[in-house]
């Protein structure tokens, strides 16, 4: 995650500019893969199961003629259950208030968009572009006459063929953005890259080990929270973290026989929290039973998935 966009172009170079770009999409598209990027820190989880990311989480790139605060979004489906309508919230209320849009789509999907995602930009009045992710594992240059599943470019402001992973056309897009923001405050200080705090993403780093080592369907009645995060010793941090499912027989997959798999997930997020905190990490983890807490909107609320209003998804989903 090195590759630092470049700085804005020389008309840009007196006015400082400002503003707010959501970034949404179907699950999997490399959402998160793009903030990660763009701000050039791990901030956002990233695995190649959709549906990785739960909540909007900011990124501030800021450079000596601007700040670009993105926000990365959950993957939007059809709202089929109380965590994926909580979520759909959570996308409507990022993209509430944005300058731009980024519409990011994976070109090696079949079905690079949904309804669910069209629907939702209908909502928007931003301006948007649209990304054409994963340019990468193309055989060929990218042109948009092969991809006749992609929305129609007419309906954005640009369309930008992109590897959020690779960084290719990046710069380019950072550019074209800093067309579409006005002249603006910083609305964070310059060395502030997150809203989110050390123990928000030490917990997302250990759902995301869990996410790779678990089968299919398990990670997604998971969630993590850390319960302790302290220095104990001189520079060496504490952290307790319990891994939550919702079924009484998950719990022995995730701890598995005689405990290996809840030791391998550790093992996995110990040095990725270090590199994270940039000190020894010890990391205790347990694994608690909260049954059906993805149906139950004030687990939903208590894991922060469920945000703002109070008024009950329940009514809507029936
Ligand atoms: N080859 C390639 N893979 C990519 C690119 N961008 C993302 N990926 C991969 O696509 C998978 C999904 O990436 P994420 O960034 O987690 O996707 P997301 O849109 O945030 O997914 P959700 O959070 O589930 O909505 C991961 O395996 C990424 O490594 C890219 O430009 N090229
Ligand atoms: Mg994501």
């Amino acid at each position: 995650m090195n590759a630092k966009p470049e700085r804005a172009s020389p008309n840009q170079k007196t006015k400082f500019k400002s503003g707010f770009v959501a970034i949404v999409g179907k699950p999997n598209a490399g959402k998160s893969t793009l903030l990660n990027h763009l701000v050039g820190e791990k901030l956002a989880i990233v695995s190649t199961k959709p549906q990785t990311t739960r909540n909007a989480i900011l990124g501030i790139l800021t450079r000596e003629n601007y700040q670009i605060v993105f926000t990365d979004t959950p993957g939007i489906i059809e709202p089929k259950n109380l965590l994926n309508r909580c979520l759909i919230d959570t996308v409507r209320t990022a993209i509430g208030d944005v300058d731009l849009i980024y519409h990011i789509a994976d070109v090696t999907d079949p079905v690079p968009v949904n309804e669910s995602v069209m629907n939702l930009l209908k909502g928007s009045r931003a301006p948007r572009f649209l990304l054409a992710n994963k340019i990468d594992r193309l055989r060929r240059p990218f042109d948009i006459r092969d991809f006749p599943n992609l929305p129609d470019p007419a309906g954005y402001e640009k369309a930008i063929a992109i590897s959020a992973l690779r960084g290719h056309n990046l710069d380019l897009l950072i550019n074209l953005t800093l067309d579409h923001l006005p002249e603006g405050p910083l609305y964070f200080e310059p060395g502030q890259i997150s809203d989110r705090n050390l123990r928000f993403l030490s917990a997302e780093l250990i759902r995301e080990k869990a996410f790779e080592l678990l089968g299919e369907e398990l990670p997604y009645s998971m969630a993590v929270e850390v319960e302790e995060f302290k220095e104990r010793e001189e520079g060496k941090w504490f952290i307790r973290a319990v891994i939550y499912v919702e079924r009484e027989s998950q719990k022995g997959i995730v701890i598995g026989a005689a405990g290996k798999m809840l030791k391998n997930i550790g093992t996995l997020a110990r040095p990725a929290i270090e590199n994270l905190v940039g000190q020894p990490v010890y990391l205790e983890l347990w694994v608690k039973l909260r049954k059906n807490w993805t149906k139950s909107e004030q687990e939903l609320r208590r894991f922060g998935y469920l945000t703002g209003r109070k008024k009950s998804h329940k009514a809507r989903l029936t």
